[in-house]
């Protein structure tokens, strides 16, 4: 029979790996989001799933953000009526798999500039969906979940109790 120090362990991590897992990324890094700088680059090579965060900071009122469908993105145009977000620290958490386009719509910043992004975003992590094949955090949330016999009381009591802080 697992002790219970063990049992809390588990349930603490059943509940919290989700959030632990899920990456914010800091768009073009110390760079920030500007205008000459290689997005595709930047985001070539990592792993966007949903869950994650985008954090694009720039000046305000110099840059925006627009979330445009990939015609806007080859075009650099955002549709009319389209809320560009403004606040220079611009948090976004993907909330669903696929390819994302966003630019920014001030100026010639896009046609001239690039200042533009798109990536695919996966399904989330730990989901059975979820490529690569999953890590051996979310095995363990697994087995916390599917109840390690005897942690099931303790594991009910986490996930009732703390995802309403958890899980935005
Ligand atoms: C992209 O968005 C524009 C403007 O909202 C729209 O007219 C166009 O049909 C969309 N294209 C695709 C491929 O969804
Ligand atoms: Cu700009």
């Amino acid at each position: 029979m697992a002790s219970s120090k063990i049992c809390i362990v588990i349930a603490i991590a059943a509940v919290f790996a989700p959030s632990i897992l899920a990456t914010e990324f800091m768009i073009g890094d110390e760079t920030g989001w500007t205008t000459n700088f290689d997005y595709q680059a930047w985001a070539y090579g990592k792993e966007f799933h949903v869950g994650d965060k985008l954090v694009f900071r720039y000046p305000p009122g110099v840059h925006n953000v627009v979330r445009v469908n990939g015609t806007g993105f080859e075009k650099c145009e955002a549709p009319a009526g389209t809320e560009a977000l403004t606040t220079g620290e611009d948090t976004l958490t993907l909330t669903s798999p696929g390819k994302k386009w966003y630019i920014c719509s001030m100026g010639n910043h896009c046609k001239s500039g690039n200042m533009r992004l798109t990536i695919t975003v996966l399904a989330e992590l730990g989901s059975p969906t979820a490529s690569p094949s999953p890590s051996p955090v979310s095995a363990a949330v697994a087995t916390g979940r599917t109840g390690l016999s005897g942690c099931g009381g303790w594991i009910a009591v986490a996930i009732a109790g703390i995802p309403g802080i958890v899980m935005v």
